[in-house]
């Protein structure tokens, strides 16, 4: 019995860690692998591979990204707010999830909130009768994506931000507003910045209190904060997870959001083949230079190249892309990121569009405790210049160091060569011919399991 709940427990104390156990803490204990798995919801998450991120608010009035929460509620004034454009977009790219801002740091809620009257109930949209958070888990169901719900502890406006017993009733409130009135919620996220409120007090917030209550109200969705506790952030807003990746974390090198330093940054970026707890890196980056839609910045949409990196650079390095694309004025998508977002989603059906070691047979043999290797015989000269590869992380993440290697008719030619795989590894090499890969494990965390390999044309043409 160690690992995961003891150490939890240690540093959160046991009410916390019985709170953070949707399973209850007794099964977890006796369940207990050697490493360190996914739950169900953690695998489902990971395997959606791409959501999408919407900011919106007040911000997108007064052209700001982070507003001050002096607003006017009337400046909310959306004229064609349509969710279902939004995720017709999102499910036509290839989107299975969505998140939204409901409050940002300047307080305004897009639902209706019992808590305060800095919401839409006093903007001008919908005569104040609209509830933006319903109509996007709505539009997010109808069109088979998952939702998830943005509600950040900074709030500029809240009159009892820095109070800080009354300011975690007050968001814990928030919380539970959102977390019961519109049925399941996949994600919960939980943003990094924390400033002073308007009365200049710094708050001290209750993590173990809020944790406890998402998993309780909804213990299907993952968290999603620097310190997880499901999943965790990335470490950096340009879209890169970590070469190497592990799933797993030390959890006391980063207890609870904010806690800074150089050890904390590398433990998001990288995490930690020792670590006790399962806790996948989110990649969160936006399509344009804000967060937030700019007029100014329409002409700064990341192209489609720039897209398709930022896919192997995520997904591609065993993270998850939540890719934000910000609503206008309208209430719309704009049509150059909608565009964008139909280019990346044509560009990677194309490039994994036909796997060209499918229903090849794997030899896989175990050389070692820790080494191992496999190879396919593809049956026939194939150009290949993209390889993707798969740990069977539902029994955990091991590999820390492989080779992958091409026979082309007369030697082994290296094609590529990584240290962490976990759910999905991309790599991408020099195009080249070959009849048969070899693919080697030279270091492991643990004995490591058989690697799911495909392999895909090369990106550009190579005339053969
Ligand atoms: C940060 C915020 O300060 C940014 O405005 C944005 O929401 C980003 C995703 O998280 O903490």
């Amino acid at each position: 019995m160690s690992g995961l709940f003891l150490t939890r427990r240690r540093f959160l104390g046991a009410a916390a860690a019985t709170a953070l156990a949707p399973w209850g803490a007794r099964s977890i204990a006796l369940r207990m692998p050697a490493r360190p798995r996914p739950s169900a919801p953690q695998l489902e998450w990971q395997r959606e591979e791409r959501a999408l991120f919407l900011h919106f608010g007040v911000n997108t009035f007064t052209d700001r990204e982070w507003g001050d929460g002096q607003e006017d509620p009337a400046i909310f004034a959306p004229s064609r707010l349509d969710t279902r454009q939004w995720m017709r977009i999102a499910r036509d790219a290839g989107f299975r999830a969505a998140i939204l801002t409901a409050k940002h740091h300047d307080g305004f809620c897009l639902w209706p909130s019992r808590t305060t009257a800095h919401s839409v109930a006093n903007s001008p949209w919908r005569g104040g009768a609209g509830d933006l958070v319903r109509e996007f888990v709505d539009a997010s169901r109808e069109a088979g994506l998952k939702p998830g719900l943005y509600l950040s502890p900074w709030d500029r406006n809240a009159a009892v931000y820095g109070d800080s017993p009354r300011y975690n009733d007050f968001y814990c409130d928030q919380l539970t507003e959102l977390l019961t009135h519109y049925g399941r919620i996949h994600e919960v996220w939980f943003d990094g910045a924390n400033g002073e409120g308007p009365n200049g007090k710094k708050q001290t917030y209750d993590w173990p209190r809020v944790w406890g209550l998402v998993r309780r109200l909804q213990p299907q969705a993952v968290m999603f904060s620097d310190a997880g506790p499901d999943v965790r952030w990335i470490g950096n807003e340009q879209g890169l997870a970590g070469d190497p990746n592990w799933s797993t974390v030390v959890p006391e090198v980063v207890p609870v959001p904010g806690t800074g330093g150089r050890e904390a940054t590398l433990m998001m970026q990288h995490g930690d083949p020792a670590g006790s707890v399962w806790r996948p890196g989110e990649t969160d980056v936006s399509i344009r230079p804000g967060w937030f839609h700019h007029p100014a910045e329409d002409a700064r949409v990341r192209s489609v190249d720039n897209l398709v990196n930022l896919y192997f650079t995520s997904v591609g390095r065993n993270s998850k892309l939540l890719l934000n694309v910000p609503p206008t004025r309208e209430g719309l998508i704009a049509d150059v990121d909608a565009s964008r977002l139909s280019g990346l989603h044509g560009r990677l059906t194309t490039l994994f569009g036909n796997d060209l070691a499918a229903k090849r047979h794997m030899a896989w043999h175990s050389s070692g405790d820790k080494t191992a290797a496999g190879e396919i015989d593809l049956g026939r000269s194939v150009a290949v210049g993209i390889a993707d590869l798969r740990e069977p992380i539902e029994r955990g993440q091991t590999i820390a160091k492989y080779r992958l290697e091409g026979f082309d008719g007369q030697t082994w030619r290296p094609l590529s060569s990584g240290t962490t795989i976990g759910c999905k590894k991309l790599d991408r090499f020099p195009a080249v011919s070959v009849e048969r890969i070899r693919f080697t494990v030279d270091d492991s965390a643990a004995t490591p399991q058989p690697v799911k390999i495909a392999l895909f044309a090369p990106t550009t043409p190579t005339g053969t």
